[in-house]
């Protein structure tokens, strides 16, 4: 093999789900006969009604429609809880781990189903029913699981907005699908510091200037007093006792949307990524048990936030369709010191660890002495995802957090995917650092250049998905033209995933990043015409472009080139009201980090800004700019050189 390779233990092969021969015997299986296969690894979930029929899609121009297992009923929380309950009921089913070290809790089966009753029972009494739309604005606490699998129970279809996002980014997400009910907390608790949830639910309804949401349920987290609004405000623990803890989960069709998902994407506002229940939920749990090689008995973490798609797949539904024990961590990874994450491993005896590089990247400026107080004995399997993990920050995971000992599965997947699509396998896949490596089962990875041509072997290009998976999105919510548009328009027939690729003489996938205009910061995704219109809604600023840079943290940061209006100076204290304007707008997460003040931005002569270029100069690489010669004004070039804010 090319490169440099590290081979599956011996112990990683032990008792693992699939070894080398297996995955390629079943890989060649769900690509030539995907209803064969799909059909058999469909009945992992129960079903209410059984389908008859597999597979009906179609990527076809015009006519994109993706239905799995479509005439089959089920209910997820049925098949996360109840179905578990005659063998596994007094097993943990959550672990909570608190932001304060001194609390957790562990949360049986039998208790999720009776929390989750009550939950939905509360919404039922709220008018909650089949298809509503209910927003979940909550913290990492175990509220959110129980209100997630509440909807799941009732057949309404949960939006969860993460609760890093400010009140206008939440208004315009209600707002987007028209909930009437919104779940939250009084407040946060992050790294010591409280984060006022239940104000920014306020402000937001206010924004919205409307009658349009009708409850809101508040969990008491902190015990902060907030404001409570009479006839639309109840806190959870009032409503929860006027209830009973039975509650039936209704029965929906396979492609009954379960949840709305809002994501970044190259232009305009964010889509609304819509999930259903039947395919998504065979994917996720299918992928969550090989790709972590799941064994019974496992404790698994994933330090995902639920507002995130990972936090849905992957410490929601996967684990608890699996009967797995699955750890929830409100905190994060430097509180109370940057051993908390391996604190907490040794605490609960972790098995399975799935994070962000990230993460990694900033305990790996900690050095090797925070991870090394800790034992991390019971640690087998490593996880990485929301960002192409560098070679340096993997070599780390796996030498200093992992002893060695651990294998590393670094899973390339979207939110708009519902679960892994390219990944190793434990017992089975040979790694190579940097590299998510090989497709999962029945995914159909194609390589394509600019014009759209299927290229062959070792290549560079864009990465599409020829076929369908179960878990991939099936529209975006309300607007099935855009979602044509977005994913099924740039090559025609294939779903364009946005990511660049190469693909290396065994056949191994090195996903390079986006091709488009979306950012990945800390691994949220952001668009860079999101951020500039924020900067422009400002009143001093007259025009704004954004573009990522390389960050040694964070793996892309925000740079943004703003122009300001006549007679407005350009100074630090300007800067900073900048960056507090987007935070407050967005949210933290969409900070600039670096903000040039440009007296012009270098656009083609019909208007439009080249963007390669201004990436150039951010990325303090200015040596090669290529042709400027089709610029209006080839001279605003050297300004931005001369005035860069990125310097090595
Ligand atoms: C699950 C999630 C999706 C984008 C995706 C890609 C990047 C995610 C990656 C990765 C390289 C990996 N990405 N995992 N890049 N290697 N293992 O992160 O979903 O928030 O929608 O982001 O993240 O660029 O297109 P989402």
């Amino acid at each position: 093999m090319e490169g440099k390779v590290i081979e599956v233990q011996t112990a990683w092969r032990e008792g693992a789900h699939v070894d080398d021969a297996k995955y390629r015997q079943m890989y060649e299986a769900s690509v030539t006969d995907p209803d064969a296969f799909w059909g058999e690894h469909g009945r992992r979930i129960d079903w209410m009604t059984p389908f008859s029929k597999v597979k009906n899609t179609s990527f076809e121009p015009g006519k994109v429609s993706i239905k799995w297992f479509e005439d089959g009923t089920t209910n997820v929380a049925y098949n996360c809880i109840d179905r578990h309950l005659k063998t596994r009921g007094d097993q943990t089913a959550i672990i909570w781990e608190g932001d304060n070290p001194d609390e957790s809790k562990h949360i049986t089966y039998r208790e999720l189903h009776a929390q989750v009753c009550r939950m939905a029972n509360v919404l039922r009494n709220r008018g909650v029913g089949k298809g509503d739309r209910v927003t979940l604005y909550m913290p990492m606490i175990p509220e959110a699981a129980y209100a997630m699998l509440a909807c799941a129970r009732l057949g309404a279809i949960h939006a969860i907005v993460f609760g890093g996002f400010s009140p206008d980014s939440l208004a315009s997400r209600i707002q987007g699908c028209t909930s009437k009910v919104v779940i939250t907390a009084d407040e946060g608790l992050r790294g010591g510091r409280r984060v006022p949830l239940k104000a920014n639910v306020d402000e937001a309804i206010k924004r919205l200037g409307s009658d349009l949401v009708e409850h809101v349920i508040v969990v008491r987290r902190t015990g902060g007093s907030v404001a409570m609004e009479a006839g639309r405000d109840v806190y959870y623990d009032e409503a929860a006792a006027q209830v009973t803890d039975e509650c039936p989960a209704e029965a929906v069709e396979a492609e009954h949307p379960l949840f709305i998902l809002y994501t970044s994407g190259s232009t305009g506002q964010p889509k609304g990524v819509v999930h259903t229940t039947g395919g998504y939920l065979v994917y996720a749990s299918m992928t969550h048990q090989y790709v972590f090689d799941y064994r019974e008995g496992d404790v698994y973490w994933c330090t995902a936030d639920v507002g995130w798609v990972t936090g849905h797949s992957y410490i929601v539904y996967g684990p608890l369709a699996n009967g797995a024990t699955t750890l929830m961590f409100e905190g994060i990874p430097t509180y109370p010191s940057t051993s908390r994450f391996w604190e907490v491993v040794d605490k609960h005896k972790v098995n399975i660890f799935y994070t962000a590089p990230t993460a990694i990247r900033s305990l790996m400026g900690g050095g090797e002495g925070p991870v090394k107080k800790t034992s991390r004995q019971s640690l087998r399997v490593l996880g990485s995802v929301g960002e192409p993990i560098n070679p340096e920050a993997w070599e780390w995971y796996y030498n200093v957090v992992g002893d060695r000992r651990c294998s590393i599965v670094d899973t390339w997947w979207q939110t708009e995917t519902g679960g892994i699509l390219i990944t190793p396998l434990p017992g089975a896949t040979a790694l190579k650092p940097g590299s998510a490596t090989r497709p999962f089962f029945g995914v159909s990875p194609e390589m394509v250049d600019a014009e759209g041509k299927v290229l062959q072997g070792a290549c560079e290009g864009n990465l599409c998905i020829a076929d369908s998976w179960p878990g991939q999105m099936r529209t975006v919510y309300g607007d099935h033209e855009r979602f044509e548009q977005t994913y099924f328009s740039t090559y025609p027939g294939k779903y364009f995933t946005g990511d660049g690729a190469r693909r290396d003489a065994d056949g191994y996938y090195w996903i390079t990043g986006r091709v488009d205009d979306v950012i990945n910061v800390s691994g949220h995704r952001m668009g860079t015409a999101e951020v500039e219109s924020s900067l422009v809604a400002h009143p001093k600023v007259a025009e704004a472009a954004v573009v990522g840079y390389p960050h040694n943290v964070k793996g892309q940061g925000i740079y943004a080139y703003v122009t300001l209006n006549d007679g407005e100076e350009g100074d630090d204290a300007l800067r900073k009201e900048l960056v507090t304007w987007v935070r407050k707008d967005i949210g933290p997460i969409a900070s600039p980090d670096l903000i040039q003040f440009a007296p012009g931005l270098p656009k083609t002569r019909s208007g439009k800004i080249m963007r390669r270029i201004l990436r150039k100069i951010a990325e303090d690489d200015f040596g090669s700019l290529g042709d400027t010669s089709t610029l209006a004004e080839p001279a605003v070039v050297e300004d931005l050189i001369e005035n860069r804010q990125n310097r090595a």
